[in-house]
């Protein structure tokens, strides 16, 4: 039996948001970066999740030099707490010239920019020394078919990656699959389409997955089966772990608040992958609710991994000779009475 997997835990400075929605301004006060990496320490979390300019503001407008010292500056500011940079992300949904797509765009300028865009964002990830950028396609799809060309759009997502695989030689890159937010319809929508991506591009072997709970959701698709059919390719390199109620916007509730069956089941999944044991992290995008107070603004993070660890626990204990006798016996009745049973505890 190898030992138990202890998991090592991460998020983002974007997991400390302010409040703000579609429909209403911040309801808490905005916060430095300081501020957020000194909560991540407090609660005990390994390592902090980034994107391109979270780590060097204003990244656009910096030359090389200045990039590099930037970037140099959090290293020792990270090492100094004793955390380490998961991955970095480049943010290709900000600027003007990602409004139709960044790599998808039409224009070709457009294009270049996203792919330059990129490319600092892994001089950033290797200045940081990681060596994993996530790809959220956030704007890689259409509002409408006619817009695009897609079948043009699956080689411009290959040349952009083969662009970034050329650039740095140990770079790996995990694709975070979204089916819609903000485009009505996403070119990359759920593992299956990450990997199958992946496997076009010039070095497969370092093209992965990201999987975020609320995403797969989203796609109508159970999060624990996403997690298996990844980790039955070796491509589960990072994950989001969060909620989300039904088909709505992309809620990122905290980890089991909607579902804790569903969370049970993607612990599970992870527990009997092996999940974390190569320094995999679970990282939980999880925003606090906008009705949260100031003083309750660390909550959603304390409780996600809590919730987690519990249901480690629950994996750990779960009567599996009980459940083996009730599968072969065919009585899913009494299998499902039993999990709920164990969930409930006495
Ligand atoms: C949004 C995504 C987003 C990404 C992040 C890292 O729906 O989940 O939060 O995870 O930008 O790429
Ligand atoms: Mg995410």
């Amino acid at each position: 039996m190898p030992k138990p997997t202890t998991y090592k835990f991460c998020f983002g400075p974007w997991n400390l948001s302010e409040g703000q929605d579609p429909y209403g301004p911040p309801t808490r006060p905005v916060q430095s970066f300081d501020w957020k990496l000194e909560q991540l320490k407090a609660l005990g979390y390994d390592a902090m999740m980034f994107h391109d300019d979270d780590a060097v503001p204003d990244v656009d407008n910096k030359s090389d030099a200045a990039l590099k010292a930037e970037a140099k500056a959090l290293k020792r500011k990270l090492d100094d707490a004793g955390i380490v940079a998961e991955i970095v992300a480049p943010r290709l949904w900000f600027d003007p010239r990602t409004v139709d797509g960044a790599y998808t765009s039409n224009d070709p300028k457009c294009r270049r920019y996203a792919i330059d865009r990129s490319l600092r964002c892994l001089d950033i990830a290797a200045h940081l020394d990681c060596d994993l950028i996530v790809l959220w396609l956030a704007r890689e799809g259409s509002y409408i078919r006619e817009s695009k060309n897609a079948r043009r759009c699956f080689d411009y997502l290959v040349q952009a990656v083969d662009k970034m695989l050329a650039h740095h030689p140990k770079m790996r890159i995990a694709i975070e699959p979204k089916p819609n937010e903000p485009m009505d319809l996403a070119y990359v929508p759920t593992i299956g389409h990450a990997l199958a991506l992946a496997q076009l591009t010039a070095d497969p072997k370092r093209v992965g997955c990201l999987i975020e709970t609320a995403h797969a959701l989203l796609a109508g698709l159970d999060p624990a089966d996403e997690i298996d059919f990844a980790c039955a390719f070796g491509k589960l390199w990072s994950l989001h772990l969060n909620d989300q109620n039904g088909l709505k916007f992309d809620q990122d509730k905290p980890f089991g608040s909607a579902n804790l069956r569903v969370a049970f089941n993607q612990v599970r999944a992870l527990e009997r992958n092996g999940y974390g044991r190569k320094g995999e992290y679970v990282a939980f995008d999880v925003h606090p609710f906008r009705t949260t107070k100031v003083e309750h603004w660390t909550a959603h993070l304390e409780n996600s991994r809590r919730t987690f660890l519990r249901l480690v626990e629950k994996a750990r204990s779960f009567p599996e000779t009980e459940a083996q006798s009730l599968i072969a016996d065919r009585n899913y009745a009494a299998l499902d009475q039993l999990v709920l049973e164990h969930l409930m505890g006495k």
